[in-house]
């Protein structure tokens, strides 16, 4: 096992982002609060050894970031957008500058390959520079009024505080997504990242504070939030929040819906998938081999767009199944750090455990297990958290198939006929995040992308479910939530629209042509 990461390098790496032992549980800008909170320590599940511990925040700190929050609105709501996108511009090149020690945090504390920690850093790279576009483009409508000398529009204004809460496995990325395009709205940020992976966000703070520290911008647009679910409890049923953006489990995001319904406030959810890629008769296996094996095991198959469930037309099922049970035996495992391992380890010994549930759960259903994956032991190993890869038959209408499994289980489902079939099993699932189809005919292919077809918020065409880029809206329907994060108009979810009728004439007609004299 290489040892590319591990005592003092990644001290080094640490240093190289300015993370020390004092650091506390909450902190906006680069003012950290006094905390007396519990200590967490942070675990890597590369090699189980504690990285660090991390004070977390109680219901103190996250009033003193509201309160700080709030005051910090009242100005940075009157930078003017392009201006805001400058600040952002100039994130973007910090993160450029910070881009190998950061993703190889995000790696070590994680658990994804380094490539993917790099990849993870891009995303916020190219959501820094996407934001700096739009800062230029937050445009309304002209409209044209029913009265003589009427003007009408909508305008966008920013909402206040978001609050942002993010999961474990795109620990740094996906709060990009939200505080690139919040922050040139107008907004200022509170995010409340996973438990899991403190460092990666207290990296992006000192990250932030830097450039934010450089140009006068008041602490309280940035803020860090480092506790459990009780901070995002109080985050959801807190007014002062306009908005919250959750990322992570459908039942964690059904509880902060109803919290943030009860109050009217709006919510932005990105919840599970259960993700499937349709390989019609017609599909070019040397591209499917790829996209699959990388859907499925890539991150370990913690993404939330993790291939899941792969419907193969009869005709070339048995190929297929040959090919990928033969690929999946060349999976190496191991050191994400080491370039030449393939797949990590699992966030944590209790995701590896839930991972060999399931597949008992798979074989109790009377699947058939064509790799079997377990939990590995052994040199390099030690942690807990490595496991082999699985790839089962199974029928789609199962219970375990309806879930959420967040490791690398693969199940392989038969379809037989039009690609209809294969769509409507695709389509018989709870959640609604990520789809995809292999085929060189036209017409499948467009069907699978009409109304008829994938009821995802992503459907792909020879390409697979996981890895979007950030241009295009990310999110999906159902049980993943309805929220759309990151690009083409999810802007639009950070600001309040407002509708303006301005009069130039000197009369005052109503509208609908009501007749009122006075
Ligand atoms: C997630 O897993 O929550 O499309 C986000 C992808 C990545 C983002 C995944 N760009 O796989």
């Amino acid at each position: 096992m290489s040892t590319a990461v591990a005592g003092t390098e990644i001290n080094e790496v640490l240093e190289q982002l300015g993370i020390k032992e004092e650091n506390q549980g909450a902190s906006t800008g680069s003012h950290w609060f006094n905390t007396r909170g519990e200590k967490i320590g942070s675990y890597s599940p590369v090699d189980g050894s504690l990285i660090a511990n991390v004070n977390m925040a109680t219901s103190t700190e996250y009033e003193a970031s509201i309160l700080k929050a709030q005051e910090a609105f009242k100005e940075w709501r009157l930078v003017p957008a392009p201006k805001r996108g400058e600040i952002v511009r100039q994130l973007g090149e910090k993160l450029r500058e910070y881009k190998e020690p950061l993703g190889k945090l995000v790696s070590y504390e994680m658990g994804k390959s380094y490539q993917e920690g790099l990849g993870e850093v891009q995303e916020m790279i190219d959501i820094c520079d996407f934001a700096v576009g739009l800062s230029r483009q937050l445009n309304g409508s002209t409209l044209h009024s029913e009265r003589p000398a009427h003007r009408m529009y909508d305008q966008y204004h920013p909402l206040g505080i978001v609050g942002i809460i993010s999961a474990f496995n795109f620990p740094v990325a996906v709060w990009a997504w939200n505080t690139a395009l919040a922050w040139i709205c107008g907004d200022v940020c509170i995010w409340k990242p996973s438990e899991k992976v403190p460092l990666t966000a207290i990296a992006c703070q000192k990250i932030t504070a830097q450039v934010f520290k450089a140009n006068n911008i008041p602490e309280g647009v940035s803020s860090l939030i480092i506790g459990d679910a009780e901070i995002g409890k109080l985050m959801s049923n807190d007014k002062r929040v306009p908005l919250v953006s959750a990322t992570g489990s459908t039942r964690m995001g059904k509880s902060v819906a109803e919290s943030v319904a009860k109050r009217l406030g709006k919510s932005l959810l990105e919840l599970g998938g259960n993700n499937a890629i349709i390989l019609a008769p017609s599909a070019d296996l040397k591209m499917v081999l790829p996209a699959t094996v990388f859907g499925a095991v890539g991150t370990a198959g913690q993404r939330c767009t993790s291939t899941r469930r792969l419907i193969i037309h009869e005709s070339i099922y048995d190929n297929v199944k040959e090919i990928l049970t033969n690929a999946y035996k060349q999976i190496k495992i191991g050191n994400p750090l080491d370039e030449n391992n393939h797949m990590g380890p699992l966030i944590d010994k209790d995701a590896a455990e839930m991972y060999k549930a399931a597949i008992e759960k798979v074989k109790a259903s009377g699947g058939k297990m064509l790799v079997e994956g377990d939990i590995l032991t052994g040199e390099g190993y030690e942690s807990g958290c490595y496991v082999s890869p699985s790839i089962a038959e199974v029928e789609n209408h199962w219970e375990i198939v309806q879930h959420e499994t967040f490791a690398p289980l693969l199940y392989l489902i038969k379809y037989s006929g039009e690609v209809s079939n294969a769509i409507d099993i695709q389509n018989a699932v709870d959640q609604g995040l990520s789809s995809a189809i292999f085929t060189n005919n036209i017409r499948e292919s467009e069907l699978f992308l009409s109304q008829a077809g994938s009821d995802c918020g992503i459907a792909n065409v020879n390409i697979g479910t996981s890895g979007a880029e950030i241009g295009g809206a990310f999110g999906g329907e159902k049980d993943t939530g309805g929220g759309r994060e990151s690009g083409s108009d999810a802007w639009k979810i950070y600001m309040r629209r407002q509708t303006n009728t301005i009069n130039y004439s000197t009369e005052l007609p109503l509208a609908q042509g009501i007749k009122f004299d006075f």
